[in-house]
């Protein structure tokens, strides 16, 4: 499946892209079954897809919520043929791409009203959420003086700073290694999330930790943008979040490794940013306090929540 494989080698990358390239190809997928004509069959089908798409990266939990918005409601609906099926899978598809991008679009609107005239802000990585927000204080008249980190070893800062240019916003690219230095000259952090904790903690890019540490440190504001999909459910039972590691050759190439046999090389893609280094998490429902995330959760996945529950204690029983 190409989507599959655009995830997995990063072609397609970013939580909320991942979560809606996913929505996509269970549409797609949905649309293009050839099968009997049997709507177990078709489910089977469907779900062999849904487990395809999640074996990509294990991070970001963006991902499962999005197989599961459509995933549950084939299930819950017992469609009674397989047109019906189908149009439940591509309905449900297209309602999460609506949902995901309008929320990035109101996570702009309330994130930029916390931005102030005269600001320098720092982002990391490349979240579209967080450049949303920034690109919509300069575009509502904010002079603000804003600094990317590259953000090694794959430079997804790279990307940010084209984004950030192409919307007219002057930006100021910095090596990963510069934000403590820099952090004098900042007033506000805002990165993107991957996903967010029961407990308030965010998931996100490799060296976000290093950055709300330096940042409480100095005493400049930390925000996180995230959309209420990249809050975790699994997490409200402790489950824990698996931080991806990735292929030495991101860091070193090859002939390096070969040259030098006995170095090795440890690649995490994201890190943990406990909820006391976090001002705020910025949501398309409004600003939160980290701590307030159960209350998020509880809101928006109050049935998986209590479906998880169901099955710890059935497991626990068996
Ligand atoms: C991307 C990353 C981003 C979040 C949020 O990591 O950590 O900050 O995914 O992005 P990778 P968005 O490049 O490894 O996928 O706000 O676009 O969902």
């Amino acid at each position: 499946m190409r989507i599959a494989d655009d995830i997995r080698t990063m072609r397609i990358r970013g939580a909320g892209r991942i979560a809606r390239a996913a929505a996509k190809a269970l549409k797609l997928a949905a649309e293009k079954y050839a099968g009997p004509d049997d709507v177990n069959e078709f489910v089977r089908y469907m779900e062999v897809v849904a487990e395809t798409l999640l074996s990509t990266r294990p991070t970001a939990v963006s991902l499962p919520n999005a197989v599961s918005y459509v995933m549950s409601r084939l299930r819950r609906q017992r469609p009674g043929s397989v047109k019906e099926a189908r149009s439940i899978v591509v309905r449900y598809a297209d309602e999460f791409i609506g949902y995901s991008l309008n929320a990035v679009r109101m996570i702009a609107e309330i994130g930029a009203r916390r931005i102030t005239d005269g600001d320098a802000v720092l982002t990391h990585c490349n979240s579209s959420a967080a450049i949303a927000v920034i690109v919509e204080a300069w575009r509502s008249g904010k002079d603000i003086e804003v600094y990317a980190t590259e953000t090694r070893p794959r430079y997804q800062g790279l990307i940010t700073v084209k984004m950030l240019a192409e919307a007219g916003v002057e930006v100021t690219l910095v090596p990963d290694a510069a934000v403590r230095l820099l952090m004098k000259r900042l007033d506000k952090v805002i990165v993107g999330a991957d996903t967010v904790a029961a407990n308030g903690a965010v998931v996100n890019k490799i060296g976000t930790a290093q950055i709300a540490l330096a940042a409480k440190e100095a005493n400049v504001d930390f925000y996180v943008a995230a959309e209420t999909y990249k809050f975790s459910p699994a997490t409200v039972l402790g489950e824990l979040v698996e931080i991806e590691e990735r292929p030495p050759t991101e860091v070193v190439d090859n002939s390096f490794l070969e040259k030098h046999p006995r170095v090795r090389v440890l690649n995490p893609a994201f890190d943990v940013t406990p909820p006391e280094y976090i001002d705020a998490i910025i949501t398309e429902r409004g600003i939160i306090p980290p701590q307030a995330a159960f209350l998020v959760l509880k809101r928006e996945y109050g049935q998986a929540i209590a479906d998880y529950v169901i099955k710890a204690t059935v497991d626990l029983e068996d």
